[in-house]
């Protein structure tokens, strides 16, 4: 079988614990890795360039400043596509996504989706080691965007997704301001409204067990008040 190109976007920061071990996970999986790192205080970026040298389906791209998921994804995207990629990946660097389901979600789109997400709440996904205050956020914020954006997916702001390139295309990334969980339910939400297949793949997503999480108020504020902006802008027609 011929295996299309994939690059899988691993934005880092302040990984330095994980990112070796991700790297070698991903060896196996027939990808490209884009680490996206911005200018990590720990040294993740040396790391990852030491590492790049030694793992050929390794790239490295530096940022200069720590600006969120959002734009770290973005400058991703348009390198991974100005590369040639026909499936462009998403995932964390914290092991919350595992590495072994990265097969399954290719998988969905080489049999037919557009965008293939990582869903911890549909039958067969869930998550471990969430204390219930993350449960009820997590929760709500998707059935909080699907009920006003008016979609059937169940996990809104998951970070485990897998792009076919047309997808990526057809939608304005220029367009996209959002930061943080947003970002996912923004991203998922243009290539709906383009009229594309959407497809939820069940994972079940796991506490990171070092490093430290950069979720934060201001992340939760922003996915509260973007998506009645995001619906207001598909009515207006603007996306
Ligand atoms: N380049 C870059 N990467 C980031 C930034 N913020 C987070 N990341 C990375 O994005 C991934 C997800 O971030 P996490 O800190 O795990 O955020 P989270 O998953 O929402 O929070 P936890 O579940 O508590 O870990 C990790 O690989 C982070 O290192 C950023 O501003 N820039
Ligand atoms: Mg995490």
């Amino acid at each position: 079988m011929q295996v299309p190109k994939a690059v899988i976007c691993l934005p880092t920061y302040n990984e330095i614990e994980n990112l070796e071990r991700m790297l070698r996970a991903l060896g196996d999986k027939h990808v490209r890795v884009l680490v996206i790192d911005d200018n990590s205080p720990d040294g993740t970026g040396r790391l990852a360039d030491r590492l790049a040298q030694e793992l050929d389906y390794v790239d490295v791209l530096h940022r200069d400043r720590k600006e969120g998921l959002g734009p770290a994804y973005l400058s991703g995207f348009r390198r991974a596509l100005s590369d040639g990629a026909e499936l462009v990946l998403e995932m964390d660097c914290d092991f919350s996504h595992d590495p072994n389901d990265v097969p399954r979600l290719l998988a969905a789109v080489e049999q037919g989706a557009d965008l293939a997400l990582g869903s911890r709440y549909v039958p067969g996904g869930g998550v471990r080691n969430w204390g219930l205050m993350r449960r009820v956020i997590s929760a709500g914020g998707s059935l909080y965007a699907r009920v006003l954006l008016g979609v059937e997916v169940q996990d809104l702001t998951g970070g485990f997704k897998c792009y076919r390139r047309a997808a990526l295309e057809a939608i304005d990334l220029d367009g996209v301001e959002s930061k943080g969980y947003a970002f996912q339910i923004e991203t998922t939400y243009r290539v709906l409204r383009a009229g594309f297949k959407v497809v939820e793949v069940p994972i079940t997503f796991a506490d990171r067990e070092v490093g430290g999480s950069k979720m934060s108020r201001a992340i939760v504020a922003e996915a509260i008040w973007k998506v009645p902006g995001l619906r207001v802008a598909a009515l207006l027609g603007r996306i």
